[in-house]
């Protein structure tokens, strides 16, 4: 493998039902790379299973936290610790089963002219199995907007199917990452675009969870239209203030 050594970063929050089946997927469909399974002290004992996993396999391995702190929270402790453990390519994937390992390798691929890699569900070839219209139409409309108001020429953008090159995230500036919820994965692919670094988008089919609970709530939501509005805002004011920099006479300017 010329990417070097591999570790798919898998947050869980009450995911006992379904974590051991797709551990033993990833590990099966890449048998190189390495798991990390990052959980935030699920009650459901979660946590007790990914240390099974992790005791019968030396490519698994736990962090364990101590409290439900969002998503960002537990992927940038997890990117800290991938990091420190000197992977090569650091992964993003769902514990639920909508994200399917065997896609893993396509993933893989792409990532070889590509500094992050996007497993996308909103261009051709892409799908989702099983959301209800609402839930469609949110993700469609949050892309839509993060594309409008970032500028960012990604079709997915809040999707967590992705893979980073260790020297993209070493780029990025975790430290000052702010996001905790799902707008970490908006404000990801955004930094990577704004750093001049290549984003690839490939189609992925995301299948909704058949077992357990989703977490996404409305406060995840309200945290998401918040952060890139004001992004958003931000970007277009800086813009705004090129152009009048470069129409108004260095004189003229107060
Ligand atoms: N560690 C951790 N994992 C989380 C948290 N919120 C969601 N997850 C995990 O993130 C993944 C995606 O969450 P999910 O609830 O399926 O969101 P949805 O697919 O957007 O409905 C799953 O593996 C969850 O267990 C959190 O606060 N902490
Ligand atoms: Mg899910």
């Amino acid at each position: 493998m010329t990417l070097g050594r591999v570790v798919i970063v898998v947050p869980t929050y009450n995911e006992a039902e379904n974590l051991a089946w797709i551990v033993t997927r990833v590990r099966r469909v890449l048998p190189r790379a390495d798991v990390l399974v990052v959980d935030d002290d699920s009650p459901d004992g979660t946590g007790r299973i990914a240390d099974e996993l992790a005791a019968s396999d030396p490519q698994v391995q736990v962090v364990h936290r101590t409290a439900k702190e969002g998503l960002g929270a537990a992927y940038l402790h997890g990117f800290r610790v991938a990091l420190e453990r000197g992977y090569d390519v650091i992964g993003e994937m769902d514990a639920d089963g909508s994200h399917q390992p065997e896609q893993l390798p396509r993933l893989l691929a792409a990532l070889e002219d590509a500094d992050l890699v996007l497993g996308s569900r909103w261009v051709p070839g892409g799908s989702v199995v099983n959301w209800p219209l609402a839930r469609r139409a949110l993700s469609r409309g949050g892309n839509l907007y993060t594309r409008l108001l970032l500028g960012i020429p990604v079709r997915d953008a809040t999707g967590g199917f992705r893979l980073f090159r260790r020297t993209t995230l070493e780029k990025i500036d975790l430290s000052s990452v702010r996001s905790v919820g799902y707008c970490f994965q908006a404000d990801l692919a955004w930094r990577t675009v704004e750093a001049g670094l290549r984003v690839r988008e490939v189609p992925i089919q995301f299948v909704e969870r058949t077992r357990g609970e989703s977490k996404m709530s409305p406060d995840v939501a309200v945290e998401s239209l918040r952060r890139i509005t004001t992004w958003g805002l931000r970007e277009r004011r800086r813009q705004a203030s090129d152009v009048l920099s470069k129409v108004t006479p260095r004189r003229n300017r107060k």
